[in-house]
């Protein structure tokens, strides 16, 4: 069975799996056995040590060490400030810097150059996301004639915007050397299928082919999923619980509304805040009967805009509980850090309401974790940006909103309190299909079967 070469920005080496790629790559790793390559979160003052090699749980890892020119230049620079912001469609957070678009392909050209000797006959390479879109380009260049698959996990703005970024026709082109490239959803494809149509002349062949630059490449949407079952497991655990027990002092009989999310001006957490706000405003019956409590983690902290969403949220709970508030009762317990996974899966159990509402995700993983966890007997309610990727495959279930419009976020919220138990099973049980059906397992093994059609990789539970 040939094996898997994963190549991502952050490994989740020594257990730092916040992130929903680093969750999903390491099942993907571990089931089908391989070598994952990547940044080892280290910044080095001098030329970089080369590769460190190692064993955890079942993977193995080969990572790098960045220098601090390419630390700002390729990842708070180049990946974080000029592509994050584009492909959210936030052009006019976007920060464009020639250097920093050059250390970014220096670093591509790096990692490249790295991966290449490790590369054995047969061996099939998946890179992942926004940060090494140039890299196949590179293998390519370098030698590599073997199978190799690129998957974003962010999503692809429509050409208007993604031409803003004065290197896309290069970036594209550093695509156009995978044989798959995935996206997590159907608008997303449509977007890149524009593209390379009206951009580069591309041919449809068909069956999501494409003669791209000479080369025929599948492109196609996989939306990635989660461990469901584990997911539910944890919801029931031991950690589950002693989360549920060191919650209820604070919650007592209220319902409890809840928010995970990465600090991301993607995730839209200020307009949540802003609709709870009028939520309270209209509706002073639920006074003291709701307790809102926002998980975020914050992420990217030397980035500058990152800082800035910090600031405002400080600001913004500030005023709501300072306007809302009483005695006994503080109506946002907004906590900027992060909590293990169990922990998490013991919250969104007992939640009533989950806020999953971003102003553009590639497709996030929150929404279908807060599914795979409810009580099938008493389920909570999804309230879910039409924004995310997930809405594609959840909009059975979840109550569609537009993170932008306040009103509609506040009446979606009262909706969601006010529902009866049958419409919320009926609503759960048509999501946790989904979320179970199309789970991590399913993501993987469609994709790899793309990369591979004469033979199905990764399928096999057991490491090659
Ligand atoms: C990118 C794309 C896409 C959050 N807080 C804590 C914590 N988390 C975990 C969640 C979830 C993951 O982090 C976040 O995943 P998301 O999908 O919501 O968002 P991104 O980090 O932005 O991920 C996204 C994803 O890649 C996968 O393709 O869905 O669109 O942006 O698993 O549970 N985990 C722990 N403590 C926390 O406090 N342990």
């Amino acid at each position: 069975m040939p094996r898997l070469i994963g190549i991502s920005n952050r490994t989740a080496a020594g257990g730092s799996k916040a992130g929903g790629l680093a969750v999903a790559l390491w099942e993907a790793l571990a089931e089908s056995g391989g070598l994952w390559f990547g940044w080892s979160g280290e910044v080095t003052k001098t030329a970089p040590r080369g590769v460190e090699l190692f064993e955890e749980d079942g993977v193995e890892f080969a990572v790098t060490d960045l220098t601090e020119a390419e630390h700002q230049g390729f990842y708070l620079g180049y990946s974080n400030r000029s592509l994050w912001p584009v492909m959210h469609y936030r052009v006019d957070l976007a920060n464009f810097d020639e250097s920093e678009f050059a250390i970014y392909a220096e670093v591509n050209r790096r990692f490249a150059k790295l991966i290449r000797p490790r590369l054995q006959r047969d061996d099939v390479v998946w890179v992942h996301d926004y940060h090494f879109m140039l890299l196949g380009r590179d293998l390519r260049e370098l030698g590599w004639d073997g199978r190799m698959g690129y998957f974003l996990h962010i999503p692809f703005p429509p050409p208007e915007i993604f031409k803003s970024l004065p290197d896309h026709a290069r970036l594209v082109r550093g695509l156009a050397a995978f044989d798959v490239i995935g996206f997590q959803t159907t608008n997303d494809r449509r977007n890149f299928e524009k593209y390379i149509l009206e951009e580069m002349g591309a041919k449809a062949l068909g069956d999501c082919r494409y003669e791209v630059q000479g080369r025929a490449i599948t492109i196609k949407a996989y939306p990635i999923g989660i461990d469901a079952d584990e997911f539910a497991r944890l919801s029931v655990g031991d950690a589950a619980q002693v989360a549920q027990s060191r919650i209820k002092p604070f919650l007592g009989n209220r319902k409890l509304i809840l928010g995970v999310d990465r600090m991301d001006y993607s995730k839209g957490i200020p307009q949540r805040f802003e609709a709870m706000g009028r939520l309270l405003d209209h509706d002073r019956d639920l006074h003291g009967k709701i307790a809102y409590t926002q998980i975020a983690p914050p992420s990217r902290t030397k980035v500058e805009e990152y800082a800035d969403l910090r600031g405002e949220l400080d600001e913004l709970s500030g005023r709501i509980n300072g306007d809302y508030g009483d005695l006994d009762w503080i109506p946002i317990r907004y906590l900027a850090r992060s909590y293990p996974r169990d922990y998490l899966a013991g919250l969104y159990r007992i939640a009533s309401l989950c806020l999953v509402t971003p102003l553009h995700d590639g497709m996030n993983l929150v929404a279908k974790e807060f599914v795979a966890a409810q009580d099938p007997a008493n389920p909570g309610v999804l309230l879910l940006s039409q924004f995310a990727g997930a809405a594609e495959q959840l909009s059975g279930g979840a109550l569609l909103v537009n993170p932008h419009d306040l009103s509609g976020m506040a009446d979606a919220m009262r909706e969601a309190l006010r529902m009866a138990l049958p419409e919320r099973r009926r609503r759960w049980e048509a999501m946790n299909k989904v979320v179970n059906e199309q789970d991590i397992t399913w993501w993987r093994e469609s994709f790899i079967a793309d990369l591979s059609p004469d033979r199905p990789l990764g399928s096999s539970a057991s490491p090659a």
